[in-house]
């Protein structure tokens, strides 16, 4: 084009090699818009009617006749795998995959018998054909924790996520809660989102000081997702854990929960497996993000608190002083209702030692919104290990007399706290959940008084 004139034939390459370079670049520039183009479609208007809570209940758990119940958590996961073999993609995070239990633990355990079918019928064949890839997240290099994210993305449409993982004792032997949700695809999106995220640290040892605007959150604690649940109004959004996992806009596990906390009118429900502000990492050391709202939530705005905690193998010694000191802030306080229940299932001890029947639950219900995260409420759990939540708001008392899903999870939490397996903390007596648990409280370290200061909980100081 320029290369008439012989004198500035050197000139002419030059530009032409710029012009080409231009060129490229945008082509790449296009090219980056077309991905971000594909990812955001499939988008349709949003149908989110179709929702369910789903339970995995043990065979020797038992709720009386009217008990409420939801669909069983493996004919859920069925349900997906059904619908994502007529798509295309199913996207699982776990912190584990082991649907087979071994021979020595199926002699101890007879429901385990239910689950080598489930396991026959879904994990191998489906899942092997389903699956392509599988990547690992080495957490212990990227934040010292741990994986405990568990949702399925479903051809970018449905959505499960609650407190099982693909481990056999949650289709059999622990009390697990979920929701699953069909035909969403706003939601999923952004899900998507946080499995992308997942997706591209495999094999890295480092965190990224910028996400992709790929992976930002589409919605969040400001600016929730409207939709209809069941034709009644609802709102949304998706957290996620630890703040280094956050990209742009995305709401952390925290706040979410001190949202819903802070929403709250008339009462918080809880049912968790473990309780415990305190963060042990090297020594212990008080964490008080969530018991402090808790105690704001009792005391300055007489909002009744209910926790449900688990007493079992792993119960760390401490756990039922700070849910007493709960209680007892309460005493003699007009309109302060603490309720903390020490127990949840009486679980049966095993022939090998084990317990059965743990409430792994891992939520939140209030009189207007749901949590339903992957985290026990423990320090270290916020801090350092990556996990997923969703909230859901819904107000109550719409006039239509159809229960809303934070109704239906409410009568869950009811069910489970009049039960037979609950137990209500006795005063002045520790229930002693493990053999070692009175020699742990004797070995607990407690850290010095000088290292007792707050930045030193979180790596980035941002908790
Ligand atoms: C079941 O519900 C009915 C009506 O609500 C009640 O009369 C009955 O006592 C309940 N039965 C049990 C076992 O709770
Ligand atoms: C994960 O990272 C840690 C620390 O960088 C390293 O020691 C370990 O070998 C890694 N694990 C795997 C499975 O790569
Ligand atoms: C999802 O929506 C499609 C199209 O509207 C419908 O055919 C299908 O039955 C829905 N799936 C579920 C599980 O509701
Ligand atoms: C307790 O509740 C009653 C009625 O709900 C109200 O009149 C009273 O002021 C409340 N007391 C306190 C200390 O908030
Ligand atoms: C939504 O409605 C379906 C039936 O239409 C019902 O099976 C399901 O339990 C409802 N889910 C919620 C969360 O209300
Ligand atoms: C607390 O942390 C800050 C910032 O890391 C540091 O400057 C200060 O010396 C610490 N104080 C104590 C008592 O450790
Ligand atoms: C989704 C659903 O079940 N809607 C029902 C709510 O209740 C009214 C009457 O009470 C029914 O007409 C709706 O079908």
């Amino acid at each position: 084009m320029c290369c008439f004139l012989l004198q500035s034939q050197q000139k002419c390459i030059v530009i032409f090699a710029l012009v080409c370079c231009f060129a490229v670049l945008v082509a790449l520039i296009f090219s980056a818009v077309d991905v971000w183009g594909e990812d955001e479609d499939g988008i349709t208007e949003e149908n989110c009617n179709k929702n369910l809570l789903v339970e995995n209940i043990p065979e020797d758990v038992t709720f009386s006749e009217n008990a409420t119940s939801h669909l069983p958590l493996s004919a859920g996961l069925h349900s997906l795998l059904d619908l994502a073999v007529a798509g295309h993609s199913v996207e699982i995070v776990s912190p584990q995959w082991n649907l087979n239990p071994s021979d020595y633990e199926s002699r101890f355990l007879q429901s385990s018998r239910q689950v080598s079918t489930t396991t026959k019928q879904v994990a191998p064949p489906e899942l092997k054909s389903l699956s392509r890839e599988v990547h690992y997240i080495n957490m212990t290099a990227l934040t010292k924790g741990f994986l405990h994210s568990s949702f399925w993305v479903v051809d970018r449409q449905h959505i499960y996520i609650g407190s099982a993982t693909m481990d056999w004792r949650s289709l059999s032997t622990m009390k697990e809660l979920g929701i699953i949700v069909y035909n969403c695809s706003c939601l999923a999106l952004d899900l998507h989102r946080v499995f992308n995220l997942y997706w591209q640290l495999q094999y890295k040892d480092f965190i990224p000081s910028m996400w992709s605007k790929r992976l930002s959150a589409l919605w969040n604690k400001d600016e929730n997702l409207p939709l209809l649940f069941n034709n009644t109004k609802a709102e949304v959004f998706v957290s996620s854990s630890p703040d280094v996992f956050c990209p742009k806009d995305r709401t952390r596990d925290l706040d979410a929960i001190s949202y819903v906390i802070q929403k709250a009118k008339r009462f918080i429900y809880i049912s968790i497996t473990d309780y415990l502000p305190l963060t042990n990492r090297n020594a212990h050391r008080y964490w008080s993000r969530i018991d402090g709202m808790l105690r704001e939530a009792l005391i300055l705005r007489n909002i009744e608190v209910r926790l449900l905690v688990s007493c079992w193998e792993q119960t760390h010694p401490l756990t039922f002083n700070f849910v007493w000191s709960l209680k007892t802030l309460c005493m003699e306080l007009a309109n302060c209702s603490m309720e903390a229940v020490s127990k949840f299932f009486s679980p049966r001890e095993q022939r090998d030692g084990t317990l059965q029947g743990i409430n792994h639950n891992r939520l939140m219900v209030t009189d207007s919104a749901v949590y339903i995260g992957n985290f026990d409420w423990v320090g270290n759990e916020f801090t350092f290990n990556a996990g997923a939540g969703l909230v859901i708001n819904q107000v109550e008392g719409v006039k239509e007399k159809n229960s809303t899903l934070v109704e239906q999870v409410r009568a869950t939490f009811q069910r489970d706290w009049y039960s037979r397996h609950t137990k209500s903390l006795q005063a002045n007596k520790i229930p002693v959940c493990n053999k070692h648990q009175l020699n742990q409280l004797a070995h607990l370290k407690i850290a010095q008084p000088t290292e007792r200061n707050g930045s030193k909980e979180s790596p980035n100081g941002s908790l």
